[in-house]
């Protein structure tokens, strides 16, 4: 009897639709494992370790369903060596498997692992694509070979053309290739967005086992009611309520955020996509028919605000991860050294904006895309917290979080510690804009108008104060040009009142 190949399936790698499950195969057999060391490289979200346990069972359920042969490792289980590398190793050398297969992984810190296994391995190996993403990273490199620099539009519109997402005859419909100025709108009192969709399940069993094995985590879960969709149905139905309930306002509500609902009309599908239960392409093409099918109900603005996210900022930022890793993790242009404060652990502070977000965060392992960059990621920025330990918030916290897609997002696009490798300038802002497009303002200790005094917002000083610190970094930036031009008219006096002030703030931050 030949012996079979043995094939790896990692947590971000349970795509149906690979080419690995076209036929039932008679040899190969598909190995899953619960393993320590993924579990603990960040102190993860307990609904993350969940997330990612309850959908490697569930695929591995649909594997056997369609008869292929499946070894999964559960994380109780004694011969668990608890690392990719150690149990593929262990298997193998009990001369069973003629030879050992993997899907490329997503992430640097893996791949690496994965090179050096193959190479000591006594068996052939193999690599293959994953078969999820729209584009490659050599494609990203070849789009900017001769630009002094990145600009996500510029990839988007390649991405584009060479998908035909929302184009014809050549030219984008709508004859814009970008709404982004019609999706900033706040959300009116009167507007109510439909209730996320829920997929409940009791994960005790698991949540137990967790606490048996000594699995390090933060937040909170329910374990009668994990809510999270991680199953291909899942998925699938999560798509389709997106596409019928939340759609239509996506775009003009996008970058609003609110104390009376938590995901608004954000799609909450980025976990299912990160461990590719459900395809970009599926996704975008379904809301795409949605929009064509429903014209008087779905604009222009709002399907090309859902096509950017994910056909051009999703594959940008993973074109940034594989050209710059592994030394964009190293990363930090403004050398910020403060340790994060008690408060991103657990939300008790006077800052409303940051207590919602964090508690929101800390209760769901979810944030959208506004609260992790202008309001947490803003106010890191600002006081100068350590991009490594902000990395570790972020990529612990959140269930989507994966280091190809949460590195760039956080390191750059919110921390700047690339030196605008992602990002034009940092993203930065006072209350003004945080109560433009939130409640949270008018239920806040601070006043949001104020810079000075016991009551005055920090993030209204903060603003300032961050620009005279880094004068010598920015001032040259284009971008931020206007921020330095008020800083030359202000009166010397008002800038050594907002240092004083600053500086106040910052060695009282755990105090905020
Ligand atoms: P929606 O608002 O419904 O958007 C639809 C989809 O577009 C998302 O599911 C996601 O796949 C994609 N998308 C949107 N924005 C981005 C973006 N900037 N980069 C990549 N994809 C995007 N996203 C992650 O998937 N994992 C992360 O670890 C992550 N960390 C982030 C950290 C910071 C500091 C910031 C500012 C953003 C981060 N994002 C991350 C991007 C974005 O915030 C999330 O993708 C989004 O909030 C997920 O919620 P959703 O599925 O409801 O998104
Ligand atoms: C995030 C995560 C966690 C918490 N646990 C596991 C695990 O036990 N087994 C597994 O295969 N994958 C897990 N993952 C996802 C991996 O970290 C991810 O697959 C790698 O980083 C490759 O991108
Ligand atoms: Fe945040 Fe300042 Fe507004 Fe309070 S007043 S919610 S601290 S921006």
């Amino acid at each position: 009897m030949t012996k079979p190949i043995l094939r790896l399936i990692m947590g971000d790698q349970l795509n149906i639709a690979h080419s690995w499950f076209k036929d039932p195969p008679t040899h190969a057999e598909y190995l899953l494992m619960e393993v320590k060391e993924e579990a603990s490289y960040a102190p993860h979200h307990i609904q993350k370790i969940i997330g990612f346990f309850v959908a490697m069972r569930e695929f591995a359920k649909e594997l056997t369903v369609r008869n292929f042969r499946v070894r999964y490792i559960a994380l109780d289980t004694s011969s668990n060596k608890h690392s990719f590398a150690s149990n593929v190793e262990e298997m193998v050398s009990s001369g069973r498997y003629s030879a050992f297969e993997y899907q490329q992984p997503d992430e640097y810190r893996v791949a690496q692992a994965m090179e050096l296994l193959a190479q000591r391995l006594p068996v052939a190996t193999k690599k293959f694509d994953t078969e999820h993403f729209l584009t490659t990273p050599e494609q990203f490199r070849s789009v900017f070979k001769g630009h002094q620099r990145y600009v996500m539009e510029l990839f988007y519109r390649e991405v584009r053309r060479s998908t035909g997402f929302l184009m014809q005859n050549g030219k984008p419909i709508g004859e814009r290739w970008n709404f982004d100025s019609e999706n900033r709108k706040k959300l009116p009192a009167g507007v109510k967005p439909p209730p996320a969709i829920e997929f409940p399940r009791d994960v005790s069993d698991i949540v137990s086992m967790l606490t048996q094995e000594n699995v390090q985590s933060i937040g909170t879960v329910d374990p009668k009611r994990f809510t999270w969709a991680v199953s291909r149905n899942d998925a699938q139905q999560a798509l389709q309520y997106f596409c019928a309930h939340l759609l239509p306002e996506f775009g003009s509500y996008q970058d609003a955020m609110t104390t009376e609902h938590r995901t608004l009309f954000h799609s909450k599908l980025s976990f299912a996509l990160n461990v590719k239960l459900i395809s970009p392409r599926e996704v975008i093409e379904a809301a795409i028919k949605t929009w064509e099918e429903n014209p008087e109900r779905v604009s222009i603005e709002q399907i090309e605000g859902f096509v950017r996210q994910i056909a051009g900022w999703r594959e940008f930022m993973r074109g940034v991860y594989w050209t710059h890793m592994p030394e964009y993790k190293r990363l930090n242009f403004f050398k910020a050294e403060r340790s994060l404060p008690h408060y991103f652990w657990d939300a008790d502070t006077k800052m409303n904006c940051v207590r919602q977000s964090v508690q929101q965060s800390l209760d769901d392992s979810y944030a959208h895309h506004i609260q992790r960059l202008m309001v947490t990621g803003n106010f890191a920025v600002m006081t100068g917290i350590n991009p490594d330990e902000i990395d570790a918030w972020y990529l612990g916290i959140y269930a989507d979080a994966v280091e190809w897609v949460q590195l760039p997002n956080t390191r750059g696009m919110s921390q700047f510690a690339d030196g605008g490798i992602v990002g034009t300038k940092p993203y930065t802002s006072s209350a003004q804009y945080i109560n433009k497009m939130s409640n949270y303002c008018s239920k806040c200790f601070y006043n949001y108008k104020e810079k000075f005094g016991e009551r005055g917002c920090p993030f209204n000083t903060l603003y300032w104060d961050f620009l005279i610190r880094n004068q010598e970094k920015l001032e040259k930036n284009p971008r931020i040009g206007m921020g330095y031009q008020l800083l030359k008219k202000m009166p010397e006096k008002d800038k050594a009142a907002i240092r004083e002030k600053g500086a106040e703030i910052l060695n009282n931050i755990e105090k905020l």
